[in-house]
């Protein structure tokens, strides 16, 4: 049986430094994933031809994570009628702020979950995904919230010098 669920992409390996955090997260609760680097625009076939792959395989999430015009995400939402995550990563001049309205602005009919910007989106989508994923996965609800348990746990115990 192919326990594979996630299917994570991003346009270039220098978005793997960020997009690490969303891999080491699904690890964390033993989500198995794909992980490959494909561009909406430097392999658009290629990406074409994969996604039909990884639906074909019983992906049930697909995770994108681009920057600067990034177009990646719609791209997938547009061959897919699974679950599209986006997550706008900062690569150029403008630190995220292109790759976020790129992501986000979706027409209608089309959707994108975007997450934030960076490191933080790049958590929340696993997050995200694993959510999605425990609709039919009881036991994976209960380790997300254990672990929100655990960390609102820590907070109570700070205590700040005054
Ligand atoms: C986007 O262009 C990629 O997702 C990356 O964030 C950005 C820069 O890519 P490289 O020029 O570093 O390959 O398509």
């Amino acid at each position: 049986m192919n326990n594979t669920v996630v299917s994570i992409l991003m346009g270039s390996e220098s978005d793997f430094p960020v997009m690490k955090f969303c891999c080491e997260t699904l690890k964390e609760f033993q989500v198995f994933y794909n992980v490959r680097v494909l561009s909406a625009h430097r392999t658009p076939y290629e990406l074409n031809t994969y996604i039909t792959s990884e639906e074909n395989q019983g992906i049930k999430v697909f995770i994108a994570g681009a920057g600067g015009a990034a177009h990646l995400a719609g791209v997938i939402a547009a061959h897919t009628v699974l679950p599209v995550i986006g997550i706008p990563l900062a690569a150029g001049q403008l630190q995220g702020f292109d790759s976020l309205l790129s992501t986000v602005q979706m027409p209608k009919g089309i959707p994108v979950a975007t997450v934030a910007v960076g490191k933080p989106g790049a958590i929340n989508a696993a997050y995200l995904a694993m959510q999605i994923i425990g609709l039919e996965r009881k036991d994976l609800l209960e380790k997300i919230r254990e672990k929100r348990a655990t960390v609102a746990a820590a907070i109570k115990e700070i205590r700040l010098e005054e």
